[in-house]
């Protein structure tokens, strides 16, 4: 039903020559054993800006917790597991070493000004349009690739100093 109708609109816009940008909301959840990926995206990029954000959602549907530990792309030197917070009156990121807990049942979401991938040492700026792909290593599901499609830069990103 939700292809059908999908194809219905993919057709329409074909038909009336509206050009179709799909939104990463939009796009099938990424299943990998007890795990489903869903919302995952990351932003455009400004010339020579070597750091970025990347976001997902993970839900467990298993019985046991996971945990995300690591994260590699071949567009980036390097990709940190992050955390914005206030501390005190100051938003600030913080890099979590033993990375993201996935409890069991519960769904976990990496968003701008939250939990989020930290792209760096990037090596050509991510264009919108573009997909980066990502592998995702959890602690007991393994690894898990997927891609980021590459949304506006706007609001909401965070930009290192
Ligand atoms: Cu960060």
């Amino acid at each position: 039903m939700k292809t059908f109708t999908k194809l219905a609109f993919l057709g329409l816009f074909a038909a009336t020559g509206i050009a179709f940008s799909g939104a990463a909301a939009d796009e099938a959840p990424v299943k990998f054993g007890n795990l489903e990926i869903t919302s995952a995206f990351t932003k455009a990029m400004l010339p020579g800006q070597p750091v970025g954000g990347g976001y997902l959602t993970v839900k467990n549907n298993g019985p046991a917790d996971d945990m995300l530990v690591s994260v590699a792309s071949p567009a980036a030197g390097t990709v940190e597991l992050h955390e914005m917070a206030m501390q005190g009156e100051v938003m600030r990121m913080r890099k979590l070493d033993t990375g993201i807990a996935i409890p069991a049942g519960k769904t976990v979401e990496l968003t701008p000004g939250g939990l989020h991938l930290m792209f760096m040492k990037v090596k050509e700026p991510f264009k919108q349009g573009d997909k980066v792909p990502v592998t995702l290593t959890f602690e007991k599901a393994g690894k898990m690739d997927i891609t980021l499609p590459v949304e506006a830069a706007g609001p909401g990103g965070h930009a290192h100093k």
